[in-house]
C-alpha cells in the first residue's frame, strides 16, 4: 500500500501539466462511489442509483480536484497570488490551496449570500475577502477585470486547468464501475463541472468532444478499457436560478441553494456542447424540492450534502418516476459539496429531534421508551 496523495500524483500522465511543476495538493479526490440501498425502495424508482460523495474532498467540495491543478499550474508560472469570484466553494478552495503553496489569494463574495461554512474556510486560511454589494456574476465580471491589470491568476472555471482537475471525477467512476454509467446527474451553476466530466468520459472512451478546447489529447488513456460508452449527461439548475431553462442569462438569481445561484453561467457554450454530444437535458426544481431531498438522504442514507448537491438526486428521483431516465438505469449524482459547510439552512427549519429534559437518568430514561 502506498500514500495516495492526490488526483495529480493518481493521473498525472492524463493532466496537461509539467512534469516537474511541483503538486500543490491536499490528498483530493478518491471520493466514495455509493450506492443507494433505501432510497430506491421508499421512492418507487427501479435503477442502480449512486452518489460521488464529492463532499469528502479535503476542503469539502468537488473543487478541490481543479483547485489542485490550477494552483500547482499557477505555481508554476510564477504566480504569487490567484483570485476567484464564488459562492462560497471556490473561495474555500482557492484559500486552502493558496495557503498549501504560499502564495497570496483574493476572493469575491456576494453579500451575505454564502454559507457560513465557508465564509470562515476562505477566513481561516487567510484568504483576503472581498465582500461585494453584488451577486456571483458581478464578482466574476470585476474578477476578469482586476486580474487584466493586477499580477494575479484567476482561479474560477474559466482557468481551463480547473475543468482539466475536475474530469478525474469521471475516470475513478469509470475505473469503480468498470464501465460509464447510462446517466450522469450534477448541479448546474457555471457549467464547468458538467463540462469536466463530459471531457473525462470522452477522454476514457477515446472519444472525441468539442467541449475539450483547451488541450491536444495525445495523453497515456490506456487503463480504461476499450469501452465506448458515455453517459447522457443531465444539468439541473434551481428555478429561480435557471438560465439553461431560460435561454439565456438570468439577471436576479434567487435560490436556497446558495452554490448556484449564478444567472450568467461561464460556461456556457461548452455546456451546450455536452448537452447535444451526449443527448441528455437540463432541468429546474423548486427549492422546496432540492430541500426535500437534501433531508431525505441524509435521514435514510446517512449522507449529508449541501442543499445545491442535493439537487442532482432530486432531479434524477424525479426524472425516474417519470420515465425519462428508463427502469434498469445505472445512474450516477454527483454530491458536489457536503452539507456541514451550511448548517443554517437545516437548523432554520428547527430543531427536530431535540428533546430537552432535566438532568435525571428517568427523565432520559422516558425521553428515550417514547421514542422507541
Ligand atoms: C456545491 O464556488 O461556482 O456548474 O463559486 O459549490 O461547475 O459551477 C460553486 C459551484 C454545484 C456548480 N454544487 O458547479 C463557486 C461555485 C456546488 C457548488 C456547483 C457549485 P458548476
Amino acid at each position: 500500500m502506498s500514500r495516495y496523495t492526490g488526483i495529480i500524483e493518481a493521473y498525472r500522465n492524463r493532466l496537461p501539466l509539467d512534469l516537474e511543476a511541483r503538486a500543490i495538493s491536499l490528498g483530493e479526490g478518491r471520493t466514495p462511489l455509493i450506492r443507494l440501498e433505501n432510497l430506491p425502495r421508499l421512492e418507487s424508482v427501479e435503477a442502480d442509483i449512486y452518489v460521488k460523495f464529492e463532499g469528502v474532498n479535503p476542503t469539502g467540495s468537488f473543487k478541490d480536484r481543479g483547485m489542485t491543478v490550477a494552483v500547482t499550474q499557477a505555481v508554476h508560472e510564477g504566480s504569487r497570488a490567484i483570485i476567484c469570484a464564488s459562492t462560497g466553494n471556490t473561495s474555500a478552495a482557492a484559500a486552502a490551496y493558496a495557503a498549501r503553496a504560499g502564495i497570496k489569494a483574493f476572493v469575491l463574495i456576494p453579500e451575505g449570500k454564502i454559507a457560513l461554512g465557508k465564509l470562515a474556510q476562505a477566513i481561516v486560511h487567510g484568504a483576503t475577502v472581498v465582500q461585494i454589494r453584488g451577486n456571483f456574476d458581478d464578482g466574476m465580471r470585476l474578477v476578469k477585470e482586476v486580474a487584466q491589470t493586477a499580477p494575479v491568476a484567476i482561479v474560477n472555471s474559466i482557468n481551463p486547468y480547473r475543468l482539466q482537475g475536475q474530469k478525474t471525477a469521471a475516470f475513478e467512476i469509470v475505473e469503480a464501475l468498470g464501465r460509464a454509467p447510462d446517466f450522469h446527474c450534477l448541479p448546474v451553476g457555471n457549467a464547468g463541472n458538467i463540462t469536466a466530466h463530459w471531457i473525462g468520459y470522452s477522454e476514457c472512451a477515446g472519444l472525441e468532444s468539442g467541449a475539450c478546447a483547451h488541450f491536444p489529447d495525445s495523453w497515456d488513456f490506456s487503463g480504461f478499457g476499450t469501452q465506448r460508452k458515455r453517459p447522457r449527461m443531465v444539468g439541473y439548475q434551481a428555478a429561480g436560478s435557471a438560465p439553461f431553462l431560460r435561454g439565456g442569462p438570468v439577471h436576479n438569481p434567487e435560490t436556497v441553494a446558495t452554490a448556484i445561484r449564478i444567472g450568467n453561467p461561464q460556461s456556457w457554450d461548452l455546456a451546450w456542447k455536452v448537452h447535444e454530444e451526449s443527448h441528455g437535458w437540463f432541468d429546474e426544481l423548486e427549492d422546496a424540492e432540492i430541500l426535500a431531498t437534501q433531508r431525505l438522504l441524509a435521514e435514510r442514507e446517512g449522507v449529508f450534502c449541501e442543499p445545491a448537491s442535493a439537487s442532482s438526486l432530486a432531479g434524477a428521483l424525479r426524472d425516474l418516476k417519470q420515465g425519462k431516465i428508463p427502469a434498469g438505469s445505472t445512474v450516477v449524482c454527483t454530491l458536489t459539496g457536503n452539507g456541514m459547510k451550511d448548517p443554517d439552512v437545516i437548523l432554520k427549519n428547527g430543531l427536530t429531534g431535540l428533546v430537552e429534559v432535566d438532568a435525571e437518568r428517568g427523565a432520559v430514561e422516558r425521553a428515550l421508551l417514547e421514542r422507541l
